[in-house]
Order: C-alpha cells, then structure tokens, then sequence
C-alpha cells in the first residue's frame, strides 16, 4: 500500500489556491448579495402601475400579450359538458356592484359606441327576444375553485349582429349600473361563440347574487371576467379599466 504524500511546499502551495478560490468565491457571493440588494431598493423605488411594481407590470404584460397572440386563438372553444353534470345551484363568489336591489321596470342594458351619438339601450325583453343559445361548461375563479355550471342567454356576437353593432374595435367594455365593478375584454373574445349574455341558469332566471337581470358568460376567461349584473357595455379602441386588472391580476385572464 503506498501514501501519497505531498512535501510541504506542495502542501502551502495548495494551501494557498484553496484561500484564493475561496476568497473568489465569497467575493462572488458577496458582488451578488450586493446587486441583488441593489436590484431590490431599485424595483422597489418603481412607481407602481395597475397593482404591480411597473418593471414587473411590463413583465406581465410581455406575458400576457404572448399570451394573448400566441396562445389564444379564435378557434380555441372551451369543452362543453352534458347538463346533467351542472351543479343544481351554482355557486356565487363576489358581491361587488350588488349592492342594491334591481328594477326591472328601471333596468336596461346601456350600449356605448364611439361611432353613436347617443348610447343604444335594450331592455331585457329585447334581449329575450334574440336566439337562445345553451352552454355547460367548467367555470374557474383564480382562487383555485371550478364547477360544471348551465347557463342561458344570448351569445354577444348575435347581439353585435342584431343592433349593428361594429367588430373592428380593440375591446369592449361592461360595468355594474352602480358602475362598482368593471372588466374589459379584448374583442377577440368578447365576440368568442362561447361568450353570452346570461339571463337563465339551469333553465331559471338568474338570482340577484348570480347578476340578475343578465350577466356576462365567457368560458374562455376565468371568473373574474364574468361579470355580473351588466348595466353598461362600451365598444371602444382604448383598454377599458379593469377591476382585478387594477389588483395586480393579469388583464386578460385567459384560459
Ligand atoms: N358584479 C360582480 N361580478 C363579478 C364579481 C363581483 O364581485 N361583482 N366577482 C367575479 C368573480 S371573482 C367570480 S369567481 C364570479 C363568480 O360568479 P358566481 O357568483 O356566479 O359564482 O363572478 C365574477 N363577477
Ligand atoms: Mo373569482
């Protein structure tokens, strides 16, 4: 069996490289620490826009719009489920703008296009009028909960069609009547097969907490971009403000 033994000047020699490399490597350490701290005071002395800091807000929105022009795509349709799947009573999550009670003699849905000089108005009867159409389908709230749920009402795109309304806008916009909450939607999707006006769900008109007299349906966004109780849609090429987009959430919020 033989040793390896090195000669003492062998040994300080290695002696030496190691407090050198180890020196080097804390040094890097250190010059990391340093620009990480410095990068943090930085991002933090951001202003903020929309809920995030804006370095990152422009991350998101990079995201999103990749998002949005590469994974989005018109003829993407959301699965659709047999109704005997839906929960008997849909779950309700969100009261914002629901405050008080509707009118249904006072209500009607307020349609604002740059083009028009003075907003056109339907009343729930001229909704109801419009083809039905019918849609099961999984809906998802970002806090983690789904269900399988059966609403009824007009698709958005024939209501365009029925009042004339223009497709070559950017976005479209809806609020509450009480103008508390409010989404914007890009137009793609507004005008998506699967998006609707709902004024039924399971074969009954719609409670108050689930948006009584119409609320949006639109399977191709999560839940915070169906909202309820409309009292207003805007056409328009300028981004509507958005209430969850204002919290941080992504503007899109598409599936
Ligand atoms: N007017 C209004 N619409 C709203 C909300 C709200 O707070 N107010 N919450 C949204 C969120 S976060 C979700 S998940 C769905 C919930 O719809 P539901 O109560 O029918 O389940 O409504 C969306 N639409
Ligand atoms: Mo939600």
């Amino acid at each position: 069996m033989s040793q390896v033994k090195n000669n003492p000047e062998q040994e300080q020699s290695i002696e030496k490289t190691i407090t050198r490399r180890t020196f080097l490597s804390f040094a890097t350490l250190g010059v990391g620490a340093v620009g990480s701290y410095l990068g943090w005071r930085w991002l933090h002395g951001q202003s903020e826009v929309d809920g995030a800091l804006a370095p990152l807000r422009t991350m998101l929105e990079t995201n999103s719009s990749v998002n949005q022009s590469v994974v989005f795509s018109e003829t993407h349709t959301a699965p659709e489920y047999p109704r005997s799947s839906a929960a008997t009573e849909p779950r309700t999550n969100g009261d914002v703008g629901l405050d008080s009670d509707v009118d249904i003699a006072e209500w009607k849905l307020n349609v604002k296009h740059p083009t028009a000089m003075t907003p056109l108005s339907a009343t729930l009867d001229d909704i109801k009028a419009l083809p039905k159409t019918d849609i099961v389908f999984e809906f998802k709230c970002v806090e983690g909960w789904s269900e399988i749920q059966y609403w009824s009402g007009v698709r958005l795109i024939d209501f365009f069609h029925h009042y004339n309304l223009q497709q070559n806008y950017h976005y479209v916009g809806m609020t509450t009547p009480d103008e508390e909450y409010y989404i914007g939607l890009d137009m793609a999707s507004a005008l998506h097969p699967q998006t609707i006006l709902a004024y039924e769900s399971n074969g009954t008109t719609i409670s108050s907490e689930q948006g009584y007299p119409l609320r949006l349906v639109i399977p191709v966004k999560y839940g915070i971009k169906n909202l309820k109780r409309i009292g207003t849609i805007a056409i328009s090429n300028e981004r509507p403000p958005d209430y969850w987009a204002e919290q941080g959430y992504d503007y899109y919020a598409g599936l």
